[in-house]
């Protein structure tokens, strides 16, 4: 158990309720202990003040200020459950200790744990410990533009208080424009680990030389008419194209094996306990999601028929025993618009560099769908992942609680979501209602549902 697992919150309410009669006042304290135990079962006895706050006393008169600054931690108990000894070196054994009564006794207990209010101080870094064990070889990686500093900083904020403050892992920021001073210096001052910030070679963000630029503009006009969300935009399709085809090749990218994908003002809501890459390392998975729903049909109608001609022309890459009845309910005949929801993704680089994935994404990219339409990159990492792994290789994380406008995954299972400190509403979770395809996942791979789908949400 980690060191901090025996904290003990403990709350001392005082209410003091003054009655008032013709003659007299009469105060009343009443204490209230509310005991949070959840880790290794720390007790705590309400009677255990009871030799300084008697029940006579209390009622006679309302506590002094002395005694109402004094026990509100305590010393012993730190040691009750944590046997490690770690807990010793910052909690004095002796509970008398607790009480902080003056500013001389502050004074001599505080020169053996100095405040490190600034960052060159002592201890500044040790909010609590890094994790102890391997690092693989991956990163973060965002693609932003500068715009989005503000936006990505929350995001990273949140990577790093659940999870990388413990790890530490890379950081590579890819942008199609350079990224200016504040951005680097917002970001890099967030990340714990090494920041990089590349700039996208202008043949990844342009027009490939076979598409017709005047087609591609009188789509974007119609697309435009009928109120497609981003229909009309030309750099949301080669946002959409480059994270389909290029980021892993990117220079910087080419250090790492595995990635862990990060957008602006994406929320996660619950403690992340283990490496997630270390997970995807040692159950040999390849891609792995927290969200899936169905695209849009209005901005894929051909990317079916894309793939379909991919997989004649390529049955070499089609996994055996893959997942074609998440992407589809007729046998591969037409397309059910399942995906997983890649804005967030954990996932192996070099299974986007292999041959059958490259291959998929220049068939497709041919075809001139990213811009002749408006095709995602969730539906195609979806289809690939879909058709070129095997099923087993591709993860679901229920412990990682995630928040992308407007899906929420909160993880399934009250007893997790207290361990794991979520801050997420159980309602909120996407996973097991109509429009999320997760059900099918958990089907396909014959997986049992976590406790608590069939209720929490509702
Ligand atoms: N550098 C750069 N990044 C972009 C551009 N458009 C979108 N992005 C990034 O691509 C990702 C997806 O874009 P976003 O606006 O979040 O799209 P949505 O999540 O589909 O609504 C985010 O990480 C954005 O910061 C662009 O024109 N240039
Ligand atoms: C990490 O992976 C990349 C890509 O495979 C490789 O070039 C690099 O040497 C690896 N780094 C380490 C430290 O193993
Ligand atoms: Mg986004």
């Amino acid at each position: 158990m980690a060191k901090g697992s025996t904290r003990l919150v403990r709350y001392v309410v005082f209410a003091v309720f003054t009655l008032t009669s013709a003659f007299s006042f009469q105060a009343l304290a009443l204490f209230y202990f509310v005991s949070n135990s959840k880790y290794n079962g720390v007790t705590v006895h309400p009677g255990d003040f009871k030799g300084r706050w008697d029940n006579s006393q209390s009622q006679d008169r309302a506590p002094t200020d002395q005694e109402q600054e004094a026990p509100l931690r305590s010393g012993s108990d730190s040691t009750a459950g944590d046997t490690s000894g770690d807990s010793s070196e910052y909690y004095p054994k002796d509970r008398e200790e607790w009480g902080v009564t003056s500013k001389a006794r502050i004074a001599e207990m505080g020169k053996q744990f100095p405040l490190a209010m600034n960052p060159n101080d002592p201890g500044w870094d040790n909010l609590m410990s890094t994790a102890p064990g391997p690092r693989m070889n991956a990163t973060f990686v965002t693609l932003a533009r500068n715009s989005d500093v503000y936006d990505i900083a929350k995001s990273i904020r949140q990577v790093e208080d659940r999870f990388n403050r413990r790890y530490n892992y890379d950081w590579v920021f890819l942008n199609d424009k350079p990224f200016d001073d504040t951005f680097k210096k917002v970001t890099s001052s967030l990340a714990s680990g090494k920041t990089h910030y590349g700039l996208i070679p202008k043949e990844h963000w342009s027009y490939p030389e076979w598409i017709d630029r005047d087609r591609a503009k009188k789509v974007r006009e119609d697309m435009k008419a009928r109120k497609i969300i981003y229909g009309d935009s030309v750099s949301y399709r080669h946002m959409c194209r480059y994270e389909s085809g290029f980021f892993f090749r990117h220079p910087l990218m080419l250090n790492y094996e595995y990635y862990w994908r990060v957008e602006p003002s994406i929320e996660l809501f619950c403690d992340v306990h283990y490496d997630p890459f270390r997970v995807l390392v040692e159950e040999d998975k390849k891609y792995s999601f927290v969200l899936s729903l169905y695209e849009y049909g209005e901005t894929i109608k051909t990317l079916w028929d894309s793939t379909k001609k991919f997989m004649k022309n390529h049955p070499e890459h089609i996994a055996p025993d893959n997942s074609l009845e998440f992407l589809s309910d007729d046998d591969g005949e037409t397309y059910n618009n399942c995906h997983f929801w890649s804005n967030f993704e954990i996932g192996s680089l070099d299974w986007l560099r292999s041959k059958s994935y490259i291959d998929f994404f220049e068939s497709l990219d041919k075809d001139g769908g990213f811009f002749y339409e408006r095709w995602g990159d969730a539906p195609v990492h979806s289809i690939a992942a879909g058709l070129l792994l095997k099923k087993d290789e591709i993860k679901f994380f229920n412990d990682i609680a995630y928040y992308h406008v407007p899906f929420t995954h909160c993880p399934t299972g009250e007893q997790t979501r207290l361990d794991l400190r979520c801050h997420c509403n159980p309602k909120d979770n996407f996973d097991w209602k109509t429009y999320s395809c997760t059900s099918r996942y958990f089907d396909l791979n014959g997986l049992k549902k976590p406790e608590g789908h069939d209720s929490e949400h509702k």
